[in-house]
């Protein structure tokens, strides 16, 4: 039988704040707000003692903190390079990392503990202490060699956080456990730069704190739903409902994966996640409604997208618009898709010959827009999407490149049908990203029948997303986040976002 293994959860301290109070470091004993549109994303330690909260309105935050400083973080190069950077950095002290969003990665150290307890062997384990807290501060068993593990595992956390913070200048929090569902979920228990480990024995403390079905991460929203109207609402309500009408309701793969969640077991591997799969970018807006506002937003968009696949060193060999229509009733899912091949003669001038291609692309993507909409008559759009992917290696990749940094340890490209973390499994997405796939004309069909929607292959090749990420409700929210933000969310945040649409 496997060996339990040791995974730990790391997640960046106000991450975007801290982003900003290194390129400023002035910034750092003011609160400090991150502002995108009319929200504010995320703010520094100093402003929450203030009473300013994540997603905050900008309002609100200037109410509770009247000397809130603001920083425009509606660029999101530098947190997404920082965020390479950290991936990158904790990849030399241990192959298997994952990352999750821009701020988060899971880590399986357990082969690293296992040279630290070789180690120890040899010395005698008298003065093994835990680095950090202790979830509920349950009492160690070091001759348990379960806890044993952990506890060594704390120590590899502290000296990941150690590393990331002497260099790169960033704090985190940690959570160790068995398994990524609660790794994730203790790692938040002290805030910030702090870190936590929890022991087998205090896990279904842990599930059961979350009260409500929605705090699993893994549980979709759609499932929730489901889940709600089959009485169930809390984690104690799953773990006893019957295990045969689950599956009944919601097929046997789903229906066993969730209730195991509920009891914290969570097998899922930590799947390095390699460079990104494609490269996107989009921009929403009120409206766009003629065929010069539509090439001129192209336009903006091209030149950061280029720059960023020049940045990586591969070339895409597939490019694809995605629209969305106006309309009032399926405001948050309607999505459409149209992709065709780069041409041959364009692919070499990636990377080299940026300007020059801007223009032969807009013609190409002008294409693929009407093909989706009839110019003839009117319309409405409320945002428009740049993608390439199908990302090929030259033949001498630039080092440095974040194509590069992960080489030695990508792993062959994951299935379609691999059950994923968390929010990702394609289940989740086929109820709330349902809709506009269908008109993307690929639609994927998982082995247990439950159809898939475009977002989990779009997933595997979006920015390290893991598809199964429901459409962004832009338009009806105040503060409209692009879809590019939302999906690197961590799951919560994202569920938050929804059920405040809903
Ligand atoms: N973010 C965003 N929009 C949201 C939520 C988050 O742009 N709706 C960004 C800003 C955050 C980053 O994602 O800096 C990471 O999200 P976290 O939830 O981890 O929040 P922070 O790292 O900012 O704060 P914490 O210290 O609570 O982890
Ligand atoms: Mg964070
Ligand atoms: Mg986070």
């Amino acid at each position: 039988s496997a060996r339990s293994r040791v995974i730990v959860h790391l997640d960046l301290d106000c991450f975007y704040a801290q982003v900003e109070m290194i390129r400023a470091p002035d910034l750092r004993d003011k609160p400090l707000g991150v502002q995108q549109k009319a929200l504010v994303v995320t703010c520094n330690y100093e402003a929450r003692e203030h009473g300013v909260k994540k997603l905050m309105a900008l309002k609100e935050a200037k109410e509770k903190c009247p000397h809130l400083v603001l920083v425009n973080g509606e660029d999101l190069t530098p947190y997404r390079e920082m965020s390479y950077k950290v991936t990158e950095l904790l990849g030399q002290y241990c192959p298997l990392v994952e990352r999750l969003g821009f701020d988060e990665n899971f880590l399986d150290i357990t082969e690293v503990v296992e040279e630290r307890l070789k180690h120890l062997q040899q010395r005698g384990w008298a003065g093994v202490h835990v680095a950090g807290h202790v979830y509920k501060d349950q009492a160690l068993n070091l001759h348990d060699t379960t806890h044993l593990r952990l506890v060594l595992g704390s120590q590899v956390a502290e000296d990941l956080r150690e590393a990331l913070n002497s260099k790169l200048g960033l704090t985190s929090c940690a959570g160790v456990a068995s398994n990524k569902l609660l790794a994730k979920l203790v790692s938040g228990t002290f805030k910030p730069n702090q870190q936590t480990l929890l022991l087998p024995e205090s896990s279904q403390e842990l599930l059961r704190s979350l009260g409500h079905i929605q705090k699993v991460p893994g549980i979709g929203y759609k499932t929730t739903k489901r889940l709600e109207t089959l009485g169930v609402k809390t984690v104690v309500d799953l773990q006893r409902f019957p295990s045969a009408v689950l599956e009944k309701e919601l097929g046997v793969a789903l229906a066993q994966r969730i209730q195991k969640l509920s009891y914290g077991e969570d097998e899922a591997p930590v799947t390095p996640s390699g460079p990104p799969q494609s490269f996107s970018d989009e921009d929403s807006f009120k409206k766009c409604s003629s065929e010069v506002e539509v090439q001129e937003k192209l336009e903006e968009l091209l030149p950061s997208l280029l720059d960023r696949i020049h940045k990586d060193g591969r070339q895409p060999r597939t490019i694809r618009l995605t629209i969305r229509r106006f309309s009032s009733a399926e405001r948050w899912f309607h999505r459409e898709c149209r992709q065709c091949p780069i041409p041959p003669h364009l692919i070499p001038k990636f990377g080299k010959d940026t300007r020059s291609i801007i223009s032969p692309l807009v013609t190409i993507l002008m294409k693929l827009f009407r093909k989706m909409v009839n110019v003839k008559l009117p319309f409405h759009l409320t945002l428009l999407n740049i993608c390439f992917s199908n990302l090929q290696e030259l033949p001498t990749t630039k080092k440095g490149s974040i194509g590069f940094y992960l080489k030695s340890v990508v792993p062959p490209p994951a299935p379609e049908e691999q059950v994923r973390w968390g929010r990702w499994d394609g289940a989740e997405g086929e109820g709330l990203g349902g809709e506009g796939s269908a008109a993307c004309g690929q639609s994927f069909r998982r082995s247990d029948g439950i159809p898939d929607t475009r977002k989990l292959s779009e997933g595997k090749e979006n920015s390290g997303r893991k598809g199964g990420i429901p459409d962004f409700p832009a338009p009806s929210f105040p503060g409209a986040i692009d879809q590019e933000v939302f999906r690197e969310l961590p799951e919560d945040i994202q569920q938050e976002l929804l059920a405040a649409q809903a």
